[in-house]
């Protein structure tokens, strides 16, 4: 399918909405990765204040990784995704506007990431989870998932979140402070958000950035001190035949339920 992976509309407040709309599921490829950092870019440009993430799919934020990209991939195509997601996360989690997440539907893995990359959380109430689930995968999350999890709920829960792969119901997400608010439908998460982006109208903006850097600055220094490091360990991982064969036993699995 063609069409913008990703559309920003802009209120007259200053605020940008920014909605994920490869369909079905939103899996994070390189091009909706490429088409978010422009997003990013541009959201900066205009100096919005404020920015909300959601999605265009009405049951998934997003499925995180596309695993297509991971399955027998061109090694300099993955290292590019890579590089791509680490400049992603960057710039949302160390963003000098006020982010939200209109979280309306599913959010395992990366689209977690997404969602806990933000300032506020509200999720659309329903049957979805939400989670870092790599370890079921076999898969130990890279440190800057985990910092970013640190960063949203105590490092206890954390811990226990991570190790088990707990996925988080939404009433559960709630509970540990995964999310900050449920809403009824998309407009309620997305109105929600507004409000609190509007909160911060009082508040002197430069202040609040450089309190939001100060508290970030571990993860976000990690980052850049260990990039490259990442990038090989992502590469290694990808690489190896035994990744490829879950990934591939995971696909169909996918697949099969999806019929
Ligand atoms: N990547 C690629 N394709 C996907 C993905 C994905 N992550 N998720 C779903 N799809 C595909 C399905 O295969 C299906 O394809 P088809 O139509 O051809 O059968 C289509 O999208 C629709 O999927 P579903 O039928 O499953 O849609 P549902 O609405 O029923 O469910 C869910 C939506 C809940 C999102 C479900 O699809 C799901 O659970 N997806 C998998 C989510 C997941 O486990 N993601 C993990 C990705 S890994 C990651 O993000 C971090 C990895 C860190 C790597 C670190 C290395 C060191």
């Amino acid at each position: 399918s063609s069409g913008p992976l990703v559309d920003t509309a802009v209120d007259n407040e200053g605020i940008a909405t920014v909605t994920m709309q490869r369909l079905p599921v939103n899996s994070l490829n390189l091009d909706l990765l490429e088409a978010m950092d422009k997003a990013l870019d541009e959201v900066t440009n205009n100096k919005c204040k404020g920015m909300i993430l959601t999605s265009a799919s009405p049951t998934v934020f997003s499925a995180g990784l596309d695993i297509m990209e991971m399955y027998k991939p061109d090694m300099k195509r993955v290292e590019t995704f890579w590089n791509t997601l680490q400049e992603v996360w960057t710039k949302l989690f160390g963003s000098s506007f006020i982010t939200a997440a209109a979280i309306n539907g599913h959010a395992p893995a990366g689209g977690c990431l997404l969602a806990m990359s933000c300032e506020y959380r509200v999720m659309m109430s329903g049957k979805y989870s939400i989670g870092l689930n790599e370890t079921a995968l076999g898969i130990v999350a890279p440190n800057w998932f985990m910092h970013t999890m640190v960063n949203t709920i105590p490092q206890r829960q954390a811990e226990l979140a991570l190790t088990t792969a707990k996925m988080f119901s939404v009433d559960e997400a709630l509970k540990v402070g995964l999310i900050d608010e449920t809403a009824s439908d998309k407009a309620d998460a997305v109105a929600k958000c507004k409000q609190f982006i509007k909160k911060f109208d009082k508040i002197p903006p430069l202040a609040r950035f450089l309190t939001k850097q100060k508290i970030r600055e571990a993860p976000l220094k990690w980052m850049m001190e260990n990039r490259t490091q990442d990038t090989q360990e992502f590469l290694m991982f990808v690489g190896h035949p035994k990744v490829q064969k879950s990934l591939e036993m995971y696909i169909q699995a996918l697949k099969q339920k999806g019929g």
